[in-house]
């Protein structure tokens, strides 16, 4: 029994000799899930991140990055976050529709047409308001960074109207507006984790999936699909969401550092994720695989169609929550 109290003594004073004067930061360790490969923008992302509170804590901090679903998809990570149990997750705000429905919002197909207007409503009121709902389940969200405009791709077809989308096997994310969104195109959706899609795309189990061009590049997707349809049907933001029973326990200051190094990571992380954008089209093209604009006149069909979403999907997400989004947004667009 001494010698366990003598060691524990040495070790903690070793680790207080190793920490910065300022005594408010101790030495942590944060494992950090993500779904994306490590060189999708999320990467640059955690770089800037990682870099900010190595210079803010004095290197007193560690952090460990885990990609390709390695430690578990978007929804178990979070829940891990909620039992305390891991540090922090990048995700999409669909899977998490399953802890806070609120979070459908974003789902709501055609809802933001630019990266400029994502970015005015997600670091403004509207964003703080959707964050603001997360403490309730056990999350902190640190800031919102972008998976971005996604895209229809398949091995069947070029989608070039609303009835090319007819029977095709589409995997969607395990999200009820995207299910319904997709069912009201035509396809067969089925809802399916991320890390799952690959193979499912592979063995032919489906035939298409909607992301980002970075997400269809640096996962590979376009090894397995041959069309690229420009849908841009939905833009997808980040949460980067830290576990609340483990945020408690850092001081005021360390939650500080977290806040401000999150956004010098969104800063870093959304222009990677602009820059990256041209380049993983131009790697898709070159894999062979070829892409389609749709018309506009197609473009309003389709709109049309999935218009009903929004009214079956008000009782899931609130219906002051979009109206409180669709006020923002005309305010954002100077309406
Ligand atoms: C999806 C999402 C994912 C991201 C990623 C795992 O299709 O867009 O690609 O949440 O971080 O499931």
């Amino acid at each position: 029994m001494k010698t366990i109290i003598t060691t524990s003594l040495a070790v903690a004073l070793a680790m207080s000799v190793a920490l910065p004067a300022n005594a408010q930061i101790s030495e942590r360790t944060i494992r950090i899930a993500n779904g994306v490969a490590e060189d999708h923008p999320v990467g640059d992302g955690v770089d800037a991140m990682t870099q900010c509170v190595d210079e803010a804590t004095g290197g007193a901090w560690t952090i460990n990055a885990f990609w390709s679903s390695s430690l578990g998809d978007d929804l178990q990570s979070a829940q891990s976050l909620r039992s305390g149990t891991l540090e922090m997750v990048i995700s999409s705000t669909s899977p998490l529709v399953a802890i806070e429905p609120a979070l459908g919002v974003f789902d709501l197909p055609f809802l933001l047409s630019s990266a400029e207007e994502a970015d005015a409503l997600l670091d403004g009121e509207f964003g703080t308001y959707m964050a603001d709902m997360m403490p309730e389940h056990n999350l902190v969200n640190l800031a919102h960074w972008e998976n971005g405009f996604r895209n229809l791709s398949n091995s069947v077809r070029p989608v070039e109207s609303l009835e090319d989308f007819e029977g095709m096997r589409v995997r969607v994310m395990q999200n009820n507006i995207f299910l319904d969104t997709f069912q009201t195109l035509g396809t067969n959706a089925t809802p399916m984790a991320f890390g799952e899609v690959f193979t499912a795309l592979e063995t032919g189990a489906i035939d298409a999936q909607e992301n980002p061009y970075v997400t269809i590049d640096t996962s590979r997707f376009y090894e397995v699909q041959d069309y690229v349809s420009n849908t841009r049907h939905a833009y997808t933001p980040f949460m980067v969401l830290f576990s609340k029973p483990i945020f408690d326990t850092y001081s005021e200051e360390e939650q500080q550092i977290l806040f401000d190094c999150a956004i010098v990571g969104r800063d870093a992380q959304r222009e990677a994720s602009r820059a990256l954008s041209d380049e993983s089209l131009q790697r898709i093209i070159d894999a062979g695989v070829e892409v389609n604009d749709i018309s506009d006149e197609a473009m309003a069909e389709i709109r049309q169609a999935v218009a009903g979403v929004y009214e079956r999907s008000a009782d899931s997400i609130g219906a002051d929550v979009i109206e409180r989004v669709n006020a923002e947004l005309a305010a954002i667009r100077g309406q």
